[in-house]
């Protein structure tokens, strides 16, 4: 699977932005690398509070990244390319300029009022005053999660941005008009969706109030009550016999899953259970996170092998794993878990084989097969995201100093994922003729596809030798997983086996030599060459991988 942010891959007209058309001109690369699904994020019509994850029609494409038929061309050629294509689907929230809520918002009594969550302030509170609101809960970009209307006197549910209102899942008018969007983009050919926050969606109607986040604050988390709701897998299960269960193909299905347990994965995955094929978890994304996201702890490689091992056990008899390390919610992988520094080539590429070995379905985000970093941000007004914006306000207000927020905000930002794709060296990275929406990372001189394409070694060709791996040797997409105790703590090593062939996958995570003992004979990868490999020890950020049975 690969990730396009469209906003970032790659601009046919020069406005600055990634459109639909730049993305039919960037086929070639995605074959080249061998990819078979592509995953949009939204290009729906939007107001673009939150770069397109705030919908406000289901059923059109914003005049910033095209037209429907440039869609269908897209569509087309993707089909062409023997690759198949999913889109964002955002459910949770609509924007809150999408017609839906307009009517909601209009009176009480508007057919539509209830199709999202309307409450009166708290009892005896001035509307609008501080702690007036019908929950304490936090919003996912800090703030309250509730806004007051002033023309009907109530406030309404936003989990994240004031301008993305909840859906209220609990109307089946809502459920209904929901399935038939989706209907009408399988209609026209599109291959599955990646399900936004989805298990976001049924909410403890009782709305309790959560546990404080501190004393310098009245709002509480939200969490326990509106993640894994209580009536999630019925509304999925619904939406699997409304959907899809009528149509004679299968459909790709992931479901985006905040804060979901291992367990509870295996009842969205289960196959019998007919919900979604696979969801993404957020335990190993989360490993580098103090008292929040932008208190950023480094990552100790033992964890994440330690997350990581327990889903793939947890996931081994029932259920399937969607395995990344990227996505344009997330700093940039060979920043956050390798060395984007000294070891920047080596680590790139152990993380790949790592996440492309393991068993599940490997994701790649865009720039991930090239090795892209995070951006040396060194001022506010570098950031785009919402998310930043508002931590970097709020964390003025609370006296934090700027270069505190500022290393936060390089380590944890979203908008790290965000900077235009480096396609050669030439101005702009080749992303675009003219300034982009967003600063082109510095690195772009050197680090970019195309410097990448001739050379054997580079992290782009190494990718597509993982990716010829999987399509040629079965094992890798079905075999068992079982993991191998080792000596060092930063070596994850595992075998993947089928009843006739085994692959051993070492991989050393970390800047060090380390002692490890390799079978004889040449690996059959290796992101140090192929050639025979020392038998007593592993380079720093080494990655090997053996057939063990043939
Ligand atoms: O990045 C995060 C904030 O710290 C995540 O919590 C993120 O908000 C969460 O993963 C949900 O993400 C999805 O829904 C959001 C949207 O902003 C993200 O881009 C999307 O991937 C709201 O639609
Ligand atoms: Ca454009």
């Amino acid at each position: 699977m690969y990730q396009i942010y469209p906003r970032s891959f790659s601009d046919s007209n020069g406005d600055g932005i990634g459109d639909l058309r730049g993305i039919i001109s960037r086929l070639p690369h995605l074959e080249k690398l061998g990819v078979d699904v592509l995953w949009l994020s939204p290009v729906y019509p939007s107001p673009q509070a939150d770069n397109g994850y705030d919908i406000s029609d289901y059923r059109g494409i914003d005049p910033i990244f095209g037209s429907l038929e440039d869609f269908d061309v897209l569509l087309a050629e993707v089909h062409r390319h023997g690759m198949k294509l999913i889109m964002d689907l955002v459910v949770n929230h609509t924007s809150d300029e999408h017609p839906w809520f307009t009517e909601s918002s209009s009176s009480k009594d508007n057919p539509y009022r209830d199709w999202y969550w309307w409450r009166d302030p708290r009892d005896g509170l001035a509307p609008g005053q501080p702690g007036a609101e019908p929950t304490n809960w936090e919003s996912f970009f800090g703030g309250p999660s509730w806004t007051h209307h002033e023309e009907t006197g109530q406030y309404y549910l936003h989990l994240f941005h004031p301008k993305q209102p909840d859906l209220n899942w609990e109307n089946p008018a809502v459920r209904r008009a929901v399935h038939e969007t989706m209907a009408w983009w399988l209609n026209r050919g599109v291959d599955g969706f990646r399900m936004d926050v989805i298990n976001l969606i049924s909410k403890n109607p009782d709305l309790p109030d959560g546990e404080r986040r501190g004393p310098h604050t009245l709002l509480g988390d939200c969490f326990p009550y509106v993640l894994n709701g209580p009536r999630v897998h019925e509304f999925l299960k619904e939406m699997n016999q409304e959907v899809f269960a009528k149509r004679p193909n299968h459909y790709l299905t992931v479901a985006e899953t905040p804060g979901a347990s291992c367990s509870d994965a295996v009842l969205f995955t289960d196959p019998s259970r007919h919900e979604v094929d696979m969801i993404f978890q957020f335990e190993h994304v989360s490993l580098d996170h103090g008292e929040h996201k932008f208190d950023v702890r480094p990552t100790d490689s033992r964890s994440l092998i330690d997350s990581l091992d327990q889903w793939q056990t947890g996931l081994g008899e029932v259920g399937w794993n969607s395995l990344y390390l990227s996505n344009h919610d997330q700093p940039r992988a060979v920043s956050r878990f390798g060395d984007d520094t000294t070891y920047w080539h080596q680590s790139a590429t152990a993380l790949a084989t790592m996440m492309h070995l393991l068993r599940g379905t490997p994701y790649i985000y865009q720039g991930e097969e090239l090795g892209m970093t995070n951006f040396p941000f060194d001022a506010v007004r570098q950031f785009r995201d919402v998310e930043s914006l508002n931590y970097a306000a709020e964390a003025a207000d609370r006296g934090v100093l700027l270069p505190l927020v500022l290393e936060g905000l390089r380590g944890a930002s979203r908008d790290n994922a965000r900077t235009p794709m480096q396609w050669n060296d030439e101005r702009f990275a080749g992303f675009s003729s003219s300034v982009p929406w967003i600063e082109v990372n510095p690195n772009y001189t050197w680090l970019n596809a195309e410097s990448q394409y001739d050379d054997p070694d580079s992290v782009f060709n190494y990718f597509r030798a993982l990716i010829r791996l999987r399509h040629t040797d079965p094992v890798v997409t079905e075999g068992s997983y079982a993991a191998i105790a080792s000596e060092s703590p930063q070596i994850f090593a595992f075998t993947r086996n089928s009843p006739d062939r085994s692959l051993l996958v070492v991989c050393n995570l970390s800047g060090h030599a380390v002692p490890w003992e390799a079978p004889t004979g040449q690996p059959v990868l290796c992101n140090y060459g192929t050639s025979e490999r020392p038998l007593a020890l592993l380079e720093p950020w080494e990655a090997r991988v053996y057939a063990t049975r043939s």
